[in-house]
């Protein structure tokens, strides 16, 4: 059941090897037993920022995705948790953390950007973490974002004349949410206190004229806006003393600092209540396989040199959804027919009515299970099978019908004609006494029940 899914500790689900990402099968085939809706949640920021630590809490765990506290990057490719939701009953939470940008041993901005991309394209909520306050070197660490129209596509072949593909993007991108780490600074503005939403709008803010440096000031700000309309802030303090290297994960609750730790549980609750179950264009709600698709078809993309498209992700996840939406119903309608049909039926009526209620609870089974079927493309391959299947149950109820007739006439009449070889008719009054005798046999063999529409052979 969905419901007792149990992931003990995180799996890598997308590596990164040598630059080239790969999906595990094994752990993507994890999500195939989710039913549930999956609310997904991405951390993405440079490295050595805190990210995995962030990610465990939200987990409600001290260890689940590695951490360390050395210099070098640690986490690579994307690592996978899944857990019942904590919040959203009959909800599955995906928490998914990702190698950090910006790693200088690695030297590798292409690869970072598909990082990047594949967790705004795979998440519900994407956390942007960072170190400190934000100002331009912060903004400019987000540049990956004015990346994304060159990375994404929406449509896989956008119309000209249509609004620009990026204003397809928005309706199935994450919430956006920008951590702010080591944050020792007062929020406050002109003299006055100020939430960190306030803060992120601010620092959002375009400026006026058309200069180069205003313009591309600007770009990534709008950027921002026009992909994430949904924005919150949180930010978070020192987590212990200043003086100390940090190895949080060695550290007692209790010597945190009283104010990081409610920073921490502020964030986590706000991501556990507010986070929305993964959608898809359409309203699509996308569960595990749908989940595990999505990534499948993005990777793939990748790695074969296209850009990850969302229209081919939903065709593909259509293409596979809709053929085993056939199956099923072709399975229901065998069942059913399996069931309920005895060979030879009394008509050619019963067998044709018998097919038709099947057939209405098959495309039921259909309809339930089908998904964004375009020019009923399947429903119609459904019945074109189903048909096929009653020509063939036509035709056996006819075999059955006449091999059983022929059978019995055999049975009933074999006696007559050994009589006949053996001359009893072949005297005075033997005429009349076959013909009694055929029609005596004609009406035992009119008697025996369902032998089917081939009775007259
Ligand atoms: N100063 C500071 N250190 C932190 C904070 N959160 C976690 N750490 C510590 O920073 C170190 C790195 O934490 P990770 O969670 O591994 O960082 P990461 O961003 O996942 O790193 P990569 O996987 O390399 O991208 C660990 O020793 C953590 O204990 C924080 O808010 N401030
Ligand atoms: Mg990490």
């Amino acid at each position: 059941m969905a419901s007792e899914f149990y992931m003990p500790a995180p799996e890598c689900l997308i590596e990164n090897i040598n630059g080239q990402l790969v999906v595990n099968p094994r752990t993507a085939q994890i999500l195939s037993a989710i039913r549930q809706p999956v609310v997904v949640v991405a951390i993405v920021g440079l490295y050595r920022t805190g990210k995995s630590y962030l990610m465990n809490k939200l987990a409600g765990k001290n260890k689940g995705f590695s951490v360390s506290s050395t210099v070098q990057s640690h986490t690579k490719g994307i690592w996978m948790w899944c857990m019942p939701h904590p919040k959203k009953p009959d909800h599955t939470l995906v928490l998914l953390d990702t190698e950090g940008l910006g790693d200088v041993e690695k030297g590798d901005n292409q690869n970072d950007s598909w990082i990047f991309a594949l967790a705004v394209l795979l998440s519900s909520t994407f956390v942007y973490n960072s170190t400190g306050i934000i100002n331009q070197p912060a903004m400019d660490q987000l540049y990956y974002v004015t990346e994304l129209t060159d990375l994404i596509r929406a449509k896989s072949s956008p119309d000209k004349h249509e609004v620009q593909d990026s204003a397809n993007f928005v309706s199935f991108f994450p919430d956006f949410v920008w951590t702010l780490r080591d944050f020792s600074l007062k929020l406050e503005a002109d003299g006055q206190p100020i939430t960190a939403d306030e803060y992120l709008e601010n620092s959002l803010k375009l400026k006026q004229g058309n200069d180069k440096k205003t313009k591309s000031f600007n770009e990534l700000r709008l950027c921002i806006r026009k992909f994430f309309p949904e924005k919150k802030c949180f930010i978070f303090g020192y987590p212990a003393n200043r003086n100390d290297p940090i190895c949080l994960e060695q550290l007692q609750e209790e010597d945190l600092n009283p104010k990081f730790r409610e920073q921490v549980a502020d964030f986590c609750c706000y991501i556990l209540s507010h986070s929305k179950a993964k959608t898809l264009s359409g309203g699509i709600t996308v569960n595990g396989p749908r989940l595990e698709s999505l990534v499948l078809t993005y990777v793939n993309a990748i790695s074969s040199g296209d850009l990850p498209c969302m229209e081919n992700a939903v065709l593909a996840l259509a293409e596979t959804e809709n053929s085993a939406a056939v199956q099923k119903a072709i399975a229901h309608y065998d069942q059913q027919m399996g069931q309920k049909l005895k060979l030879p039926t009394e008509t050619l009526q019963e067998l044709l009515d018998l097919h038709r209620a099947t057939e209405k609870e098959a495309i039921e089974v259909f309809m339930k299970n089908s998904f964004k079927d375009v020019g009923q493309v399947f429903q119609r391959k459904l019945g074109d099978k189903l048909e096929a299947k009653r020509d063939d149950f036509c035709k056996e109820n006819m075999k059955v019908s006449s091999d059983y007739c022929m059978a019995l006439i055999q049975d009933i009449f074999n006696p007559l004609y050994e009589d006949v070889k053996k001359g009893i008719f072949s005297k005075p009054g033997g005429y009349y006494l076959f013909i009694r005798k055929m029609k005596e046999l004609k009406d035992k063999y009119h008697q025996v029940p369902r032998k089917g529409i081939q009775w007259n052979v």
